[in-house]
């Protein structure tokens, strides 16, 4: 009988460490995958239980909402209870907690929003329900506060003074920045872009208008944007863009990856499992940085997915462990693009190293740049026209490594 020698597989030498500063969020695994349309079709997990299996798969922290560990209507004594069993988890396990994020979208009381509800009662309770979430982020050690803003926005146009709104949450947010700056508190605030999903229209619906925001406020040197990939997508945006931008203005906080097909509804897949040249390319850009300006991202690789309603306990366990699994496996492919020399070659072909040479010369006035002549009115432009970038070539040595066929 004709045996076959099982496949060799790459990524099973590939196991995630601490080093590698994976983290998780608890709503993520814990989604027991109630929507739309279907209940539950997994238990409940236990958000203690979850920090623990996460360390076992070689995570390195994880992240919750308030209301992922106590109930919205936990009496004080079962908070306490709950925050001193997750203090004991994290001693226990060496498990890093390292955001945490407001629930300010589940409950009745939010569904027109949380800082730009037209209900000044909400507006109030919403802030005070994030402020004391910022003391107990504090007291577990955090740095980063994640505020996604799920219900902030509207359906119909008629139903908000949008410049109100916009003046509201950033009162909102600004005032959440001074408490922290206030307090002394080692913590910065990303903000989380979303296009729509649950409303019909979200205020900061990218990361370009979270960035505009930003600017505006009088505490944003300690607010910046937590980035996530399907969110980006959702509004057929190119999440690698997105990252480089935050990057370029020194807001990148934070990162949400997971994976995404295109403008449909939010899927949350694990990352990789969308767009996989995108996650490619974005892990490029958080591993090795720009050619002009190398060096990694230094925070941490943090997954925001659901695993798939199809999927049970075993599943969803697998779902996370293959986050991690596809992260490796396109580091390991974006280091050996990189470190190809005939990578290196099509790039200088490419010129994509010219571009970090400034226009002007160094030293050079207007006035010199104008008087030279072989700028404008003697240069010949059949050169510079008939340069062949060689963009496809090099774009299908990327893809060549990403499939694991060049070294
Ligand atoms: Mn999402």
């Amino acid at each position: 009988m004709p045996t076959t020698s099982p496949a060799t597989s790459l990524a099973s030498s590939l196991s995630p460490t601490p080093a590698d500063k994976f983290s998780f969020g608890l709503w993520t695994v814990g989604w027991a995958a109630r929507d739309q349309f279907g209940n539950a079709s997994r238990p409940d997990l236990d958000p203690l239980e979850s920090v623990r299996k996460l360390k076992e798969l070689g995570a390195w922290g994880f992240t919750f909402h308030d209301n992922d560990l106590i109930p919205f209507d936990a009496s004080e004594a079962q908070r306490e209870k709950l925050i001193g069993q997750l203090k004991q988890t994290v001693d226990e396990t060496g498990m890093v907690c390292e955001m945490v994020t407001t629930d300010t979208f589940a409950e009745p009381i939010f569904k027109d929003g949380a800082f730009t509800s037209n209900d000044r009662r909400v507006r109030r309770y919403g802030l005070r329900k994030v402020l004391r979430n910022v003391d107990l982020a504090a007291e577990l050690g955090a740095t980063t506060f994640v505020m996604w803003g799920g219900r902030e926005g509207t359906e119909y146009d008629s139903s908000k003074d949008l410049f109100a709104a916009l003046d509201r949450y950033a009162e909102g947010i600004d005032t959440v920045a001074g408490y922290i700056k206030s307090q002394g508190y080692d913590m910065r605030i990303g903000i989380e872009p979303k296009p729509n999903e649950p409303r019909g229209n979200i205020f900061l619906p990218t990361i370009g208008h979270a960035l505009a925001f930003i600017d505006r406020l009088d505490n944003g040197d300690v607010v910046g944007v937590n980035p996530e990939t399907g969110h980006e997508q959702m509004a057929t945006l190119n999440y690698t863009h997105g990252l480089a931008e935050a990057l370029w203005c020194e807001k990148l906080f934070h990162i949400d990856l997971n994976g995404q097909n295109g403008p449909m509804y939010d899927q949350d897949l694990v990352f990789g499992h969308g767009n996989l040249i995108s996650a490619f390319f974005t892990v490029d850009l958080l591993e090795n940085g720009f050619p002009s300006k190398p060096g990694a991202y230094q925070g941490a690789r943090h997954f925001d997915f659901k695993p798939s309603r199809t999927e049970h306990v075993e599943g969803a366990w697998d779902s996370a462990a293959a986050n991690m699994q596809m992260y490796l496996l396109l580091k390991q492919r974006a280091v050996a693009f990189r470190q190809d020399p005939e990578v290196q070659e099509a790039m200088e072909q490419s010129g994509v190293l010219e571009l970090g040479e400034p226009t002007l010369a160094q030293g050079e006035d207007l006035q010199a740049f104008l008087a030279d002549r072989s700028v404008y009115e003697d240069l010949d432009l059949t050169g510079p026209s008939e340069r062949n970038y060689g963009f496809v070539r090099l774009h299908q040595l990327a893809v060549e490594h990403l499939m694991g066929a060049r070294g």
